[in-house]
Order: C-alpha cells, then structure tokens, then sequence
C-alpha cells in the first residue's frame, strides 16, 4: 500500500463555528475540501503518532464516503488505532463516551446535527479533544489557521473497510476497531439510572411514553435502552431507523420540527411522557401529556431533582448554563447553596468546569442539557433522567414543573430565529446594537428600565481564556432580559436570534401562554434593534 502526499491550495472557508465545521453536502465534496480540514485537524494536534482516535458520525449523507477518506488519511498520518462505529454510526455523546473510556488522543464526529441532511443538506466535521469535549476555542483557532496555509496532504492508496459489523481490521500499520457504539453507551448510562425503577414504570402498563428519533442517530441507542433494556412496548421508539436524509425531515428537537411527536402528546388519548432528540443525537425536547418543558425549565428541574437519581444522589458540585439560557436554573442552584456559571453559546465552553469538577450538570436553552458523565450534550441522557424523575415521584410531568414554579417562580421564555436573512444587514443590526449598549443603560421603555447592556464577554475561570463578542444583552431593571446573537452553526447567509425572558414569582399569573406574557417585550425587542427593517421579515421562521 502506498502513501500519497497530494499536492492542494487552501480554501479561505474552513472557520469551525459553535460547534465544528459546517456546510453544504456539496461544499465537502469539492475535490479536497474534506481531505484540507482533515489534515489540518493532523497538521495542528501535537503527538498523534501511534495513538487512538474515535470516528463515527449520525449517519448523515456522505458518512460512509468521508469515513473512508479519513481512515486513509488517518492511516497516512501514523495514527495508531482507530475505533469506528459500525455502520459509521457514533451519536456525538456515545463518542465522547468512548473517547474517555478508551484514554483515546480525541475524536472525529460526523455531523451538522439539526441541519438537514441528503445530497441538498448540510454535512459537518467536528473535533473533540481527549476529555470527550468539542475542542476548545485555542484548537479550532490553529485548525482555522493551518486551513489557510495547506499546501499538501496524506492519504493512503488502499480498498474501503467494510463497516457493517464489529470486526478488526489492518490499514496499512494502523488497526481499525470497528465496534458496536450502542453497548458502551448503554453500560454507561446503567452507571447513573435506576433501570429497575424505570423498567417498572415502563412495563407497568399505565405508563406510557413514545420517543421520536426523527431518523436520526438515536434510533438503534434509543430501540436498546427503551425497549430492549427497559421493558416499554416495541412501538415506543418512532422514526428509529438512521436515513442518510433523515426522512426529508429536519432533525431538530422541538415544537416546529418535532410536530408529529406534538401531535400525539397533545391528541386524544396522549402517552404520559413523549421526547425527541436530534441529528447526533446530543439534543433532546421532554414533553408531558398536552405539556411542553422548555429546555431551560428541563435543566432547572433535573437540578433540584438530582438527588432522586442514583448517579447524583450525593448532590451536584454546581451547574452551568450558556448565557442565553433562562436564568430558571440560578433559582435552584440559590436555593442549594451551590454556583452556577453563565457561559458563552456551545457545549465547548463547558469543558473545563466539568473538568474542574465546578459544575456537574450544564445546559442551554436550545434544548441541550448533559453531565460530568461524558463531555457533550446527551439527549437520551436528559430522557432517562426525567424518567427517573418521573419513577421515583410518581406524578406527571406537568405536576412536576407547576409544582417547580411555585417553589421557584417562573421564568417565561422563549427564542426567535430569523433563519437565512442576508448576512450584511443582518451584521449591521448586531454593530447597531453593538454600538448603542452604552447608550441604553438607564433607559425607559414603557415599563422597562434598562438595568444593564453589554456584548457578553466570558473569561473561564479555569484557565483565564478570554471569548468576546457572545452576544448583546439587554436586562431590564424587573429581571427580563432580551439577548441577541447570530448563530456559529447555519450554512446560509445568517440567522439572527433573539431571547427573551421574564421572571414571575406570583403563582397566580404562571399560566399565561408564553408568547402573550412576554408580548411587550417581544415588541420592544424590535423597536430596540430595528428587526423588521433589517431583516425585511414580519416574523421569525422558528418559534421554540
Ligand atoms: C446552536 C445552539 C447552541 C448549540 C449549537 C450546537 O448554535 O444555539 O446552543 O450548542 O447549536 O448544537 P448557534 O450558534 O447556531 O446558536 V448541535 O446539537 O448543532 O451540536
Ligand atoms: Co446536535
């Protein structure tokens, strides 16, 4: 087998946003577009000669091609060992699962996770370090930096492994494991759960719950842990087959992409309990019957429900949540005695307090919530967990949440994406804003006094790594707030999000519908940032 070194030129694009490298199918399939980034990954980590490295992705639309190329390169490159899910399937938690339990260098994650997939969608390439987190910001930075000078990379000349089932295998001097991805992450999760308890509330009959995969990469996981391991009836897991298009869907767990699992949680008849998660696997929604938890109310829940599950039952360190998030979770965290941190959008930020052993569950508002157990998101996870809730209470999941906002207040929240608006006007509205946050403290609107406006800036209090530009927060002297920020993770011009928040303590007014309690200030966000005149949108596209 020989090793070529292939001559290339660098593409100006291959900037990692929140959570890798993002783009169209068809931009990863431009001749070394894909073979770039991967040698730059190589190029820029020190000492991979001989190591492990865990490959795998959800499943996606040119997966199975862009594992092959990989696995030449990472042949070529002197990587020592491999460990690649079967079929190429790794969900992104399942992989930072395997990273840590294997002591492997880091791993290669497949995946533009929500996006839409299939020849017309969106591909991705993401890099985690040996923690099993999504390599910090100073690792994208010199992969970013490496793309821009490439001038050549490796790949070995040799035929395609066969990946449909666990086997080993020889690549030139590099071994291959291609290994079931669904046991180890079952075992883990075995680790933290009562099974025994959710299997009883499973079987029992009266119980009944339903989890749509959306076609993504949950199906297999999802089948074993729910069905197989904890007694539900076969039925219980929908859409559980991995599609390379996701069924034409987008994979995104919530009230507007995840509609059919609404449908029947707000039907006649609904299941107790019904759940989504996304394209990799790492994001998750909780619903009751006829009953939406948002996910900021979700982490602020498992977080004062912790101690009924056994992997928490000693209690949490603290928690952490990314800036745009509710602050529902600080109640609770109050309340313990115990921190929370506020950090900049994506899991990677949350890396080193997990590390540090400073915050044990973390979360963010766009339906991501995971633990110390691995270092990523874990939709199946957060399922697992309200289900233990749920065994151990014995109440439904809409007592649990009403009777949570009585202890603690409610915090009334919702995001407005303005998806695919033209990128110039859309960096216009946020140097707008950027420029007037000064300006704004002290102001009245109405009933709203700006308490406090900035573009948020986060320094780690770990390792003292700075991350300016997060967002432009406006909070208001009552305890609202409205956050702006555009998203590090869509592949079409830009997508604007705006969060808004308010906090009520009195019980008695904690049944407004959302959309209406923060009605003055969704308007107040447009007069504030001018939204319609610099996006030439009426309404956003998505509501969650
Ligand atoms: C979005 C979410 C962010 C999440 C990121 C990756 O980023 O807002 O909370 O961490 O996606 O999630 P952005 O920059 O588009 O707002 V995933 O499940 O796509 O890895
Ligand atoms: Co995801």
């Amino acid at each position: 087998m020989t090793i070529h070194t292939v001559t290339t030129t660098p593409f100006t694009d291959q900037k990692p946003g929140t959570s890798g490298l993002r783009k169209a199918v068809t931009d990863f399939q431009k001749p070394n577009y894909l073979e770039n980034f991967i040698q730059s990954i190589f190029d820029s980590l020190e000492g991979i000669q001989g190591q492990t490295l865990v490959l795998g992705g959800d499943g996606r639309y040119y997966n199975r091609q862009a594992i092959q190329i990989i696995l030449k390169m990472a042949s070529a490159n002197g990587i020592g060992r491999i460990l690649v899910g079967c079929n190429g399937i790794f969900s992104t938690p399942a992989a930072s699962g395997v990273i840590r339990k294997h002591k492997a260098l880091g791993g290669i994650i497949l995946s533009a996770s929500h996006n839409p997939g299939g020849p017309d969608g969106d591909f991705g390439v993401k890099y985690n370090v040996a923690n099993g987190g999504p390599a910090p910001e100073k690792v994208t930075e010199a992969i970013f930096e490496r793309t821009k000078t490439i001038t050549e990379y490796k790949i070995l000349e040799a035929a395609d492994i066969n990946l449909d089932r666990p086997a080993s295998f020889k690549l030139g001097a590099m071994d291959i494991e291609v290994m079931d991805s669904v046991e180890p992450y079952v075992e883990l999760m075995q680790t933290l759960f009562d099974f025994e308890k959710i299997k009883g509330l499973l079987s029992s009959g009266g119980f009944r719950m339903s989890m749509d995969s959306l076609h993504a990469v949950t199906g297999p996981y999802a089948h074993a842990l729910f069905e197989k391991h904890l007694g539900a009836p076969s039925g219980t897991v929908l859409n559980g087959t991995p599609l390379e298009d996701f069924g034409g869907g987008h994979p995104d767990p919530n009230l507007v992409y995840a509609h059919d699992l609404v449908e029947i949680l707000f039907g006649d008849n609904a299941p107790d309990f019904g759940a989504a998660s996304d394209g990799d696997g790492d994001r998750n929604m909780i619903l009751g019957r006829k009953f939406f938890v948002t996910p900021s109310d979700s982490l602020a829940v498992l977080t004062a429900n912790a101690k009924l599950v056994p992997g928490y039952k000693n209690g949490l360190a603290g928690v952490a949540r990314s800036m745009p998030t509710s602050a529902a979770v600080d109640q609770v965290a109050k309340k313990l005695g115990i921190d929370c941190y506020e950090t900049p959008t994506g899991w990677k930020f949350f890396g080193n307090l997990l590390d540090a052993d400073k915050a044990t569950l973390c979360g963010e508002e766009s339906f991501g919530t995971g633990s110390n157990h691995i270092r990523e998101k874990d939709g199946l996870w957060a399922v697992l967990f309200w289900l233990n809730i749920l065994a151990v209470r014995g109440e439904s999941v809409e007592q649990i949440v009403r009777d949570h906002w009585k202890t603690y207040g409610r915090n009334y929240y919702c995001r407005h994406d303005y998806e695919a608006v033209e990128s110039g006007p859309a960096n216009e509205l946020m140097e707008r804003l950027r420029s007037m946050t000064v300006e704004l403290k002290g102001k009245q609107y109405g009933d709203y006094e700006v308490a406090y406006s900035d573009d948020f800036s986060y320094t780690d209090p770990v390792d003292g790594s700075v991350s300016q530009k997060q967002g432009i927060r406006i909070g208001f002297t009552d305890g609202s707030r409205i956050v702006f920020r555009l998203s590090g993770t869509g592949t079409k011009g830009a997508t604007l999000r705006v969060y808004i928040e308010s906090y009520e303590p009195d019980a008695s007014q904690h049944n407004i519908e959302t959309q209406e309690a923060l009605k003055p200030l969704i308007k107040l966000a447009d007069e504030i940032a001018k939204i319609k005149e610099f996006t030439g949108r009426d309404e956003p596209t998505v509501i969650t």
